[in-house]
């Protein structure tokens, strides 16, 4: 069988995906605890290059360093056993009631001082295991009530959080970049940096904007009803897709998290596409819930669901692209041409003023009356993800 996953495509897992006992707002878990070391050896069974985790997902909060360290140990004697990497780590700044206004945006001053260590401390972790992103997803920076927060007095305190943490890994000498992730609402009414323009733009404000870029999220950017592929186009062209959460999402609704391509198909189709050709070189992490209608067995189909999913969207979308059929398509639709800057080397607006054949010699009803030819070329791609072709 083709699409067989294997360390060479970067396939990652957070611990609190296959490890979500499945409680929801309305029910119980159906499932019980995954131990983390079980987590590691099953992933590397699959063929996922690594994991990712919270401090919480591997420590549980408030543990004392002696039990902290036990934790550790164990799983890194896990990853040594299996070779699995961690390629990311992040912080827990959402369950604890402590957070429940906030971590960096907190009105509170103590909390926001509280979480600026919580990830210090995570942060020595990450580097020690490896790591080279730390993604920062702000669920309950946010808020219900346009009169509890002062939205920019909170994107002061979000600047000074990441200032003063960029500020720590630079002078410890890790090699870590920091990931933001946007996404519009749940758990908080309304999360600040909603979507991955909203981030770009304030990433832009920061002092070591450099060393900060985005994990954008299939379904966080799909719930406030933007195309996902535009929005990672847009985050590359900016040179700052430092990190991607793959998962599904039908629809603007609460966040599904589900298997990715169980969602959009045909979105998730150019989406492979664009990170295979795009120049994405990063771990391809699934940020899912396995659907709490399964069991433990049904967990582990999903995770092997996920690498499988984006493995034959990688066949399809390839033999999209060498389908002969599909170049003419492509060549009619003129989409290479879009390529060739507007004006030629050289070329001034004034020049451009004196080309009757851009103005005044011109047809525009002719050029408008022409067909563009993108429905044949859609058509040719559903027909390539269908297998059809
Ligand atoms: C949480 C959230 C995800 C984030 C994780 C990182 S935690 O499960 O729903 O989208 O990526 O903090
Ligand atoms: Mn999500
Ligand atoms: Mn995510």
């Amino acid at each position: 069988m083709p699409a067989t996953p294997s360390p060479a495509d970067k396939f990652t897992f957070g611990l609190w995906t296959v490890g979500w006992p499945a409680n929801d707002p309305f029910g119980d878990p159906t499932r019980p605890a995954l131990d983390p070391v079980e987590t590691v050896h099953r992933l590397a069974e699959l063929g996922a290059y690594g994991v990712t985790f919270h401090d919480d997902d591997l420590i549980p909060f408030g543990a004392d360093e002696a039990d902290r360290a036990k934790h550790i140990e164990r799983f890194k004697a896990a990853l040594d056993e299996t070779g699995l990497k961690v390629p990311m780590a992040t912080t827990n700044l959402f369950k604890h009631p402590v957070f429940k206004d906030g971590a960096f945006t907190a009105n509170d001053r103590d909390v926001r001082r509280f979480a600026l260590r919580k990830v210090m401390r995570n942060l020595d972790l990450a580097a020690e295991l490896g790591a080279h992103t730390y993604v920062f997803w702000g669920g309950r920076e946010g808020s219900e009530s346009d009169a509890a927060k002062d939205v920019r007095a909170a994107l002061d305190r979000y600047r000074e959080g990441l200032d003063t943490l960029a500020a720590y890994v630079t002078d410890r000498g890790y090699d870590l970049r920091f990931a933001l992730e946007p996404k519009p609402n749940e758990p908080r009414g309304d999360i600040l940096l909603p979507t991955v323009g909203h981030a770009l733009a304030f990433i832009g404000t920061l002092e070591h904007a450099d060393m900060v870029g985005l994990n954008p999220e299939v379904g966080h950017e799909q719930m406030a009803g933007l195309n996902f592929v535009h929005g990672i186009a847009q985050a590359l062209w900016h040179g700052k897709l430092f990190h991607i959460d793959l998962n599904g999402q039908r629809g603007a609704k609460y966040d599904q998290d589900l298997v990715f391509g169980h969602g959009d198909l045909l979105n998730a189709f150019f989406l492979v596409d664009l990170l295979e050709n795009g120049g994405y070189e990063g771990p391809r992490h699934f940020d899912y819930k396995p659907a709490r209608t399964e069991d433990i067995t049904g967990v582990w189909q999903s995770a092997a669901a996920n690498m499988r999913t984006y493995l034959l969207l990688k066949e399809r979308a390839a033999a999209f692209r060498a389908d002969p059929e599909v170049q003419e398509a492509f060549a009619v639709a003129r989409v290479a041409e879009l390529a060739t800057p507007t004006l030629a080397a050289g070329e001034t607006y004034a020049d451009l003023l004196t080309d009757r054949g851009a103005f005044e010699d011109f047809d525009p009803d002719a050029v408008g009356a022409r067909g563009a030819g993108f429905v044949r070329l859609n058509q040719l791609a559903i027909e390539h993800l269908m297998g059809a072709r």
